[in-house]
């Protein structure tokens, strides 16, 4: 099966990419890794699928060289993966010299593979010592991130030609302090109030020890879903606007504007840290692109008599991926839109993640996933819509290389465009990942 598109498609310049995440696919049992908040909330029964965690992941660490190899083998200009806190300081606060000397390595990789190295610094594996103090909501955690970043910015920055700071802040924040899902799994208004905020201060002052560093082509990852009300109901337009004020408004407003909307604010002020008004200009700073992560839309409906956030998700009528999520194109051709209109203008926009948990067949052979060469297909297909409509989009990066770690579905939810076999640890190109390489060759 082959994509409606090719690389001729779209501008000259614009770049695929394919993209993964240190803790899904590592390993942290291998090189000197200190333990995360993903560690510890794995090993509580019912956090995660099977109690599976990081350990041995895809064991990325021994075979990043055949990985590498793929992203390459597949036609893709950029490879997207981040580098995780614990293995270059494994107390949150000590370099270590054999963590610095395994991304030095995979960044000359892939440089050596002719890939253009996008790097994210944080996509979640915060370590358990500055966990024990509270992590995201220690007001402290912007400087420890700013160490973190010039350490690894000071071994491997010369070699990066993308840096984000963040990996969607929602999940860093939100998810994880309000909602439970991810580590450290807290269900704590207060808690999620400041880290909404600390993520963003730890954002500036990466950022700023980047500038100062001479680093180049900065930005940050962000999430969004197309949210929408369940009904015609007024009440559950206002439970809609509700969930997109926190999933969508509240970190592209903070970094376009320097503003919180005021909707989600008023709410959560009581929760505030105090003076959090002070780091609205840092945290406006200007950045050089946006990363836009989508996957899907969501349908909120107003529950009476719940505290505030008084609505909750409602499945709705769409295909939908393994995960249950539904599959809707056109939000990110919405999304997109959006975000130059309202928030980010003619910043450039890369699709820094887009993709499915598939259905794939079993662990063995080639293996063949129509429904994710169409979901791929689709969401392209939006993504050059809004380019032809005027949307500055530069990329658009498949998530992900591998199957992986999927947070607290374990390892059950495959989103690979390459399939691994977790006993063995072999590696199958599937269906998609061969579109992919047929329609990014060059001729
Ligand atoms: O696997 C995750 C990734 O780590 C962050 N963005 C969403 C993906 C799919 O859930």
């Amino acid at each position: 099966m082959a994509f409606n598109f090719t690389r001729a498609d779209f501008p000259s310049d614009f770049q695929f990419g394919a993209a993964t995440a240190a803790y899904q696919i590592e390993g942290t049992s291998f090189g000197r890794v200190g333990s995360s908040h993903w560690d510890t909330f794995a090993a509580v029964p019912g956090n995660v699928v099977n109690a599976e965690d990081g350990r041995v992941a895809c064991d990325h660490y021994h075979r990043w060289g055949a990985d590498l190899d793929l992203v390459r083998d597949g036609n893709f200009d950029v490879y997207r993966f981040s580098t995780m806190w614990p293995r270059v300081m494994p107390d949150g606060r000590t370099v270590s010299a054999e963590g610095l000397d395994f991304y030095d390595r995979l960044a000359d990789g892939i440089v050596a593979r002719g890939l253009s190295p996008s790097l994210t610094l944080y996509h979640w594996d915060m370590p358990s010592a500055l966990a024990d103090k509270g992590g995201w909501t220690n007001s402290d955690v912007g400087k420890w991130f700013a160490d973190y970043t010039q350490a690894v910015i000071g071994r491997i920055g010369d070699r990066m030609d993308a840096v984000a700071t963040i990996n969607e802040p929602w999940c860093v924040a939100w998810l994880s302090h309000f909602l439970g899902g991810h580590a450290p799994g807290l269900r704590d208004v207060r808690a999620a109030a400041r880290a909404m905020h600390h993520v963003l201060v730890a954002h500036a002052r990466s950022m700023e020890v980047m500038r100062a560093a001479g680093q180049k082509n900065l930005g940050i990852v962000l999430n969004f879903e197309h949210s929408q009300a369940a009904s015609d109901a007024p009440e559950d337009a206002v439970a809609a606007r509700v969930y997109d004020g926190i999933y969508n408004r509240w970190f592209a407003g903070a970094l376009s504007h320097g503003a919180y909307p005021e909707d989600i604010l008023s709410a959560l002020t009581p929760h505030m840290p105090e003076g959090f008004e002070d780091d609205m200009a840092a945290i406006s700073g200007p950045i050089d692109w946006l990363g836009v992560n989508y996957y899907t839309r969501s349908l909120h409906q107003n529950v009476p008599g719940m505290a505030w956030p008084s609505e909750r998700a409602v499945p709705g009528e769409l295909p939908k991926t393994a995960q249950d999520w539904e599959i809707y194109p056109e939000g990110l051709y919405g999304v997109l839109m959006r975000l130059q209109r309202d928030f980010t203008g003619d910043l450039p926009i890369y699709v820094t993640e887009n993709g499915m948990a598939g259905r794939d067949p079993g662990d063995r052979g080639a293996v063949d996933d129509p429904a994710r060469v169409a979901y791929f297909d689709a969401h392209v297909g939006a993504v050059r819509r809004a380019i032809a409509d005027g949307a500055p989009v530069k990329g658009y990066f498949a998530w992900s290389l591998l199957d992986n770690y999927e947070w607290a579905f374990g390892y059950d939810k495959r989103f690979g465009i390459v399939h691994v076999d977790y006993e063995t640890q072999a590696r199958t190109p599937k269906g998609s990942y061969r579109a992919f390489q047929k329609a990014l060759a060059r001729s």
